[in-house]
């Protein structure tokens, strides 16, 4: 798979406001300023997420369609402590339910800063994925921050606390590393959907 044509499709937050097309969601997740929408545009080589340097910027379910047959989706971030607590919880309530009962979801990169590790809210999220049977992946964001045998020792520790088979691809949107694994990881995650027929 490449990515060439991409075009941004909507922002919702409720259910309603998804997309009606039936194309197969792959979400970006992570805690907030942890780099979702930078890889986004990154992946789509146009800057067409909304960046910042401060955390809690993306605070809708953006949709971007690619090549007409999936959907990446930028969600927003989690673990800010200073957005009020009522559109915390709206999130909250929000992401849950997409996690939990969109049927086009096919599967979820979960993203981690390469330098600080999966925290508590990152576990409750594969938690809340394994219970509701989602596939998932773990991606290490920012790998250009650690040298190359920081970064490995990172990769193996992360791959032994959480007991994955591998350990998890790491990637910088500043050096490069680690866009064509991403890809096939993605790709992936909406042919197993594809093969598993189709949210239906
Ligand atoms: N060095 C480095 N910085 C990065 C990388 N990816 C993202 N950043 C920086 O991290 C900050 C946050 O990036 P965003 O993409 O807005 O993070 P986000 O996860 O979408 O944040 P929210 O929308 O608030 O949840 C920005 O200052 C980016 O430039 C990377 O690979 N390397
Ligand atoms: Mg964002």
């Amino acid at each position: 798979m490449e990515i060439s044509n991409v075009v941004f499709s909507c922002a919702a937050l409720g259910a309603a406001e998804r997309p009606k097309e039936w194309f197969p969601h792959v979400a970006v997740s992570g805690r907030s300023n942890v780099g979702k929408s930078s890889l986004l545009n990154w992946l789509f080589r146009r800057p067409l997420a909304k960046v910042a340097k401060a955390p809690g910027k993306t605070r809708t379910i953006n949709f971007f369609l690619v090549d007409t047959a999936l959907y990446l989706v930028d969600l927003p971030g989690y673990g800010y402590a200073k957005v009020n607590r009522q559109m915390r919880e709206a999130w909250g309530r929000e992401l849950t339910k997409y996690l939990n009962d969109e049927p086009r979801l096919a599967g979820v990169i979960c993203l981690v800063d390469i330098r600080r590790g999966p925290t508590e809210l990152d576990r409750e999220l594969f938690e809340m994925l394994i219970n509701a049977e989602r596939d998932f992946v773990i991606v290490l964001t920012k790998a250009d921050k650690l040298s190359r045998g920081k970064g490995a020792a990172q990769r193996a520790r992360v791959q032994r606390e959480l007991g994955l088979g591998k350990p998890p691809l790491a990637v910088s949107v500043r050096t490069g590393e680690g866009r064509r694994e991403l890809i096939q990881q993605i790709d992936s995650l909406a042919a197993a959907w594809r093969h598993q027929g189709g949210g239906n």
